[in-house]
This record gives C-alpha cells, structure tokens and sequence, in this order.
C-alpha cells in the first residue's frame, strides 16, 4: 500500500474533534485503530475494541484536569481502520508494521488502538528499525513471554517473547499470571527483562515510579494491555486477572516515563466491550488521552516537519 492509502483519515475520529484540530496534515498525533482479532483465547471481542473507544472518546472532556492543558490543540487526527488481511497470522502484524512505520515516517505521533496484542509486535518492529536502542515499557497482567501458542509465535501470548527475541531490554509492570514455561525461559535465558509483579505495587515498600523506569534505555515504546488494570476498574478485556493496578498507579508510572525519558509510540490493546456497560471504553479513552496529554506536555516535537508534502494537503 502506498503512504496516502495508509495515511486514510476516519471522519469518525477521536475526540469529536473539529477540523482544525484532526487534520492529519497538521496533527502531532496519529490515532491508528487495528481490529484486529485472530489469536485470542478465552472472550473474544477486541475486534470491536477500537471502534468502542472511538465512540466512547466523544465523550471525553476536553480539557486535561491533571494537566491543566488542551491535548488536543496539539492536533489530534484518527485514521480508518486498518483494512485486515487475513492471508495469514503474520500478514496483519506486518500491515501493522507498515503503518506504524507509515505515521513514524510523516512525523507523528503512534497511538495505535487495537484489537489484539499480538499486533504490537509489528509496532516495536517499526519503532526498532528507527530506534536501534529502543527499550519497551509493557504493562499487562501476563508476561506474553511463550515462544509460541497453540502452534503460533504470532500469538497474542508471544509478543513479548518475539520483542525479547529482537533483543529489545523490556520492563514489564502489573504481571500475575505467568505460566511454567514462561518462569523457566526466564531463568534458563535470563533475556534483558524486568518484572514489576503487580502484588509489588500493594506491599509495605511499593516499587516508586521512578524505580520502575530506571532499567529502561531510551527511547521508549509503550505498550498496555488493558487487563493491566484491576478488573473492577476495567472488566472487558479478554482475559481478567484479580489484583490489577489502579488508575493512579498506572498514570504515575506513564508520567514518570513521558518526563524521563523520549517516547516514541504507544499502542493499547486488548479492550473487549461489553454489550450494555460501557465503563471500560470510557476509560481507554480517558487513558488515550490523558497519554496524549503527557506526550504534548513533556515530549519535544519530532522536528520533522514535511508531512504536508508527504501525505498531502486534506
Ligand atoms: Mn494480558
């Protein structure tokens, strides 16, 4: 596909922004929605992730209460969906690579909206091939550390294995639930990975944020899996694990990594909606948001500048 059959704008887009402030030729940030759903392994849904938080995000208040900003003057555009192309298990995480390459490219800014974890291997390959020392901040209930899944390594349960395998230092926070398999690669291995177990976060001597950053290099690619967070916070995803991160502790972390270090993309994977309660978008939007809102408040502009000539005037 070319840059201008990637680079399609939604009319429908994040934040029920105006104009002025979603056109992709002037935007810093690229929402890019990826539907997603292939390997998922217990209540599938996330293909109609994206399009629920899409929805949900038009009822996102403007204004930035923590940061006491406007996200989204920094121009916020929303692509269409990424058309899959089922022809195989890898096929849609290389079309997710392109497009993550795609934004990089035109000199935006990445958040990335899926659909299933799996198709973030195709982000931090991009974000790799342009940030040689990329380090990945991942947060999640599983460590998504098998080599492969029921027959697959392009597996939602192995895109962390895959990153680890491109030599990729990870840090992984809000893990508590890991299989034998995984607990012994990582022993045996010993890969440049860090875990934060998310019983840590509760005990008498919490890990600070800043502790929780420090084994990151830089840049920095951010991946969330939503089941990070406790289930009574967000119930639909597809896997929900008892013991999750709370809000704050999650912000505290994603504001500590946007002040210290650069970050490059992030992607947000793995919300399942549930017919009839719509906690959960709502809250993957105000989470979308509020990192757009990091990113605007503490991160340089990327310098380039010459997306009008590349993807066109709209
Ligand atoms: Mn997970």
């Amino acid at each position: 596909m070319t840059t201008n059959q990637i680079l399609q704008e939604s009319s429908y887009n994040f934040g029920h922004l105006p104009p002025e402030h979603s056109r992709l030729s002037e935007a810093r940030v690229v929402v890019a929605p990826v539907p997603y759903e292939a390997t998922t392994s217990y209540r599938t849904g996330t293909k109609d992730g994206p399009a629920a938080l899409l929805r949900a995000s038009w009822q996102v208040e403007l204004y930035d209460e923590e940061l006491d900003s406007y996200p989204y003057e920094l121009g916020i555009a929303t692509l269409e969906e990424m058309p899959i192309e089922r022809t195989s298990y890898s096929r849609p995480i290389e079309q997710t690579r392109e497009l993550t390459a795609t934004i990089l490219d035109a000199g935006k800014w990445p958040m990335i909206i899926g659909g299933e974890h799996s198709l973030s291997q195709g982000c931090f390959e991009a974000a790799l091939e342009r940030y040689p020392n990329l380090s990945i901040l991942h947060f999640d209930a599983h460590g998504d550390l098998r080599d492969t899944y029921e027959g697959s390594p392009y597996s939602h349960a192995c895109v962390m294995h895959r990153a680890a395998d491109a030599g990729i230092p990870i840090v992984q926070v809000g893990i508590r639930n890991i299989s034998r398999e995984e607990i012994e690669w990582l022993r045996r291995e010993k890969p440049p990975i860090k875990i934060f177990w998310a019983r840590q976060f509760f005990s008498a001597t919490p890990p600070s944020p800043a502790e929780v950053i420090a084994p990151l290099g830089n840049p920095v690619w951010i991946t969330i899996d939503l089941d990070a967070f406790d289930p009574s916070e967000m119930p639909a995803v597809g896997t929900p694990e008892p013991g999750g991160l709370g809000w704050y502790q999650v912000l505290d972390i994603l504001r500590e990594v946007f002040q210290q270090r650069q970050v490059v993309g992030c992607d947000v994977v793995e919300l399942s909606p549930v017919p009839g309660q719509n906690y959960s978008e709502f809250m993957a939007a105000r989470l979308v948001y509020r990192i757009i809102g990091y990113y605007g408040k503490f991160q340089k502009p990327t310098g380039k500048s010459e997306l009008k000539s590349a993807v066109g005037a709209s």
